[in-house]
C-alpha cells in the first residue's frame, strides 16, 4: 500500500497534536505505524487520502452500525442544518430522541443527553453518589468507562493499549474512593461489599466488556452484580456506550435479562454524531438539576445536528428487524474462520476480538497475557490485505450492517491465510 500522503499529514499533525492525534488510541504507536488519514468513508468501506480502499471493522470505534454515511442519516443532518446547528433551548428533537430510546431501553425512564460517553459516565456516577449520599465507587480492572479523574484507574482501551493503567495528572484523593474489582469475580465484589457496603454508592460495570478487548460476562454475573447492589442499597450502572443498541435494540440489558439503575449511552446513539445519553430510574434522575442538587450542564447538550443523526439512527435500527440476527450471522462466520485458523477468539454478538495468549481470555490479568507484538503481526497482515481493524489489541472489532457477504467472504479469506502468512514470514 501507497501511504506517502498519510505520512506527510502525519509529520504535519505531530507539530500540533500529542502523537498527532485527538485520541491516543488512534496513534498506532503499539502496532509499530503511523496513522493513516481517511479521505472519506461510505458503507463498509474507508478510504485513506493515498486511495487506498480498505473493509472497516473499526467503525469509529462503535457508532457506524449501519455503515459510513448512510443515506438517511446523512439526508437528516443536512436537513437539520439548515434550520441552524445550535439553539442552546429545547427543541422538538430531543423528545423524539429521548422516545426512541426510552421505548427501547424502558429503565431509562427520565434521561439527559450529553456530548460524550466520558460525560454521560461522569454525570451517571455523580448522581448515583448524589441519590445514595455515599462516596465510593465500584469499577473493574480493564473496564474503560472515559477520561473522567476517578475512573482512570485500572482502565481499558488507550491506557491499557499504552500500558497506563492509571493516568498521571489525577490527585489520589480523586480515586481514593473508586475501588476496583475483577470483571467476571464474584469474590472481588462481596470482599469490597464486606469491607465497604455502606459507603458504596455504586458498581459501575460493561456489561459485556469491550475495552481490555471483548471479554462477555460470565453465565450469572450480571444478575450478581444486580443482587448485591439491591443487597446493600447501592446502584448498578450499566455503561452501555457500546453495547447500547449494539447487542440488542434493547442494548445488553435486553440481551442479558438483567436491568441496571442507571444505563449510559453513546457511539450509536448518536448515529456519528457527538451525543451521548445517561439516564434510568425516575426518583433517581430527579435528583439531577434544575429538580434536584445533582449538577450538570452543557452548551451543546442535545443539540439538533446530533439529535437528528440520533434520530435517523434508531429510526433505522428499529425498522431493519433483521439487522441483529445479520449482524450476529456476519461476526459469527468471521469467528469461525478465525477459530479454523487456529486464533484466540471472543466475540458477543458483533464484536469480536483475537487475542494472541493460548489462555481463554476471561478478565484483564488473562487479556494482559496476550502478546502485542503477534496482535501487530495480525494487525498489519490485515492492513496489508486492505482490512481496517482497531490498531490495538484491546479494542473490538465491529460488524456493521453494511457488512456485505463478499466483505465477509473475503475477510474469512485472508484470516484463513494468516496462519500460512505467520509460519512463512514470520516464524
Ligand atoms: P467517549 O468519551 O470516548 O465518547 O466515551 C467514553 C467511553 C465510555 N464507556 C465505554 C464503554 C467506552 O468504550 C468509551 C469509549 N470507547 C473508546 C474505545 N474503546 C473510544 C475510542 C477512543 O478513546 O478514541
Amino acid at each position: 500500500m501507497n501511504t506517502e500522503k498519510s505520512k506527510r499529514l502525519y509529520d504535519e499533525a505531530i507539530k500540533f497534536m500529542p502523537g498527532g492525534v485527538n485520541s491516543p488510541v488512534r496513534a498506532c504507536r503499539n502496532v509499530g505505524k503511523t496513522p493513516l488519514f481517511i479521505d472519506h468513508a461510505a458503507g463498509s468501506k474507508i478510504y485513506d487520502v493515498d486511495g487506498n480502499e480498505y473493509i472497516d471493522y473499526v467503525c469509529s470505534w462503535g457508532p457506524n452500525i449501519l455503515g459510513h454515511s448512510d443515506p438517511e442519516v446523512i439526508e437528516s443532518v443536512k436537513k437539520a442544518c439548515d434550520g441552524g446547528l445550535t439553539f442552546g433551548a429545547c427543541h422538538e428533537g430531543e423528545i423524539e430522541l429521548a422516545n426512541l430510546i426510552q421505548r427501547n431501553m424502558p429503565s431509562m425512564e427520565m434521561l439527559r443527553l450529553v456530548n460524550s460517553g466520558t460525560e454521560a459516565v461522569m454525570s451517571a456516577v455523580r448522581t448515583a453518589r448524589g441519590f445514595t449520599r455515599r462516596d465510593k465507587i465500584i469499577k473493574f480492572e480493564g473496564c474503560y468507562h472515559g477520561h473522567s479523574d476517578g475512573l482512570l484507574v485500572k482502565a481499558g482501551s488507550g491506557l491499557l493499549t499504552n500500558s497506563i493503567p492509571d493516568s498521571s495528572g489525577v490527585p489520589k484523593s480523586y480515586t481514593d474512593n473508586t475501588l476496583t474489582a475483577v470483571y467476571n469475580d464474584e469474590l472481588s465484589v462481596k470482599k469490597l461489599f464486606e469491607e465497604y457496603g455502606a459507603d458504596i454508592a455504586c458498581i459501575i460495570v460493561e456489561p459485556c466488556a469491550a475495552n481490555m478487548g471483548v471479554v462477555p460476562p460470565k453465565e450469572g454475573f450480571l444478575q450478581f452484580l444486580r443482587d448485591i447492589t439491591n443487597e446493600y442499597g447501592a446502584l448498578l450502572i450499566f455503561d452501555e456506550v457500546i453495547t447500547g443498541f449494539r447487542l440488542s435494540l434493547g442494548g445488553a440489558q435486553e440481551y442479558y435479562g438483567v436491568t441496571s439503575d442507571l444505563t449510559t449511552l453513546g457511539k450509536i446513539v448518536g448515529g456519528g454524531m457527538p451525543l451521548a445519553v445517561y439516564g434510568g430510574k425516575r426518583e433517581i434522575m430527579e435528583c439531577v438539576a434544575p429538580l434536584g442538587s445533582v449538577y450538570q450542564a452543557g452548551t451543546l447538550s442535545g443539540n439538533p445536528i446530533a439529535v437528528s443523526a440520533g434520530i435517523a439512527t434508531l429510526k433505522a435500527l428499529e425498522r431493519n428487524k433483521d439487522l441483529y440476527e445479520k449482524l450476529d450471522k456476519k461476526a459469527e462466520k468471521l469467528a469461525a474462520s478465525m477459530k479454523m485458523a487456529g486464533l484466540n477468539v471472543n466475540r458477543e454478538g458483533s464484536l469480536l476480538t483475537v487475542f494472541f495468549t493460548d489462555r481463554k481470555v476471561v478478565d484483564y490479568e488473562t487479556a494482559k497475557k496476550s502478546d502485542c507484538k503477534k496482535f501487530a503481526l495480525f494487525y498489519s497482515y490485515l492492513l496489508e490485505n486492505g482490512i481496517y481493524s482497531a490498531p490495538s489489541q484491546f479494542e473490538a472489532m465491529f460488524v456493521s450492517y453494511a457488512h456485505s457477504d463478499a466483505d465477509i467472504e473475503y475477510t474469512c479469506e485472508v484470516i484463513s491465510k494468516f496462519e500460512l502468512y505467520n509460519i512463512n514470514k514470520h516464524y
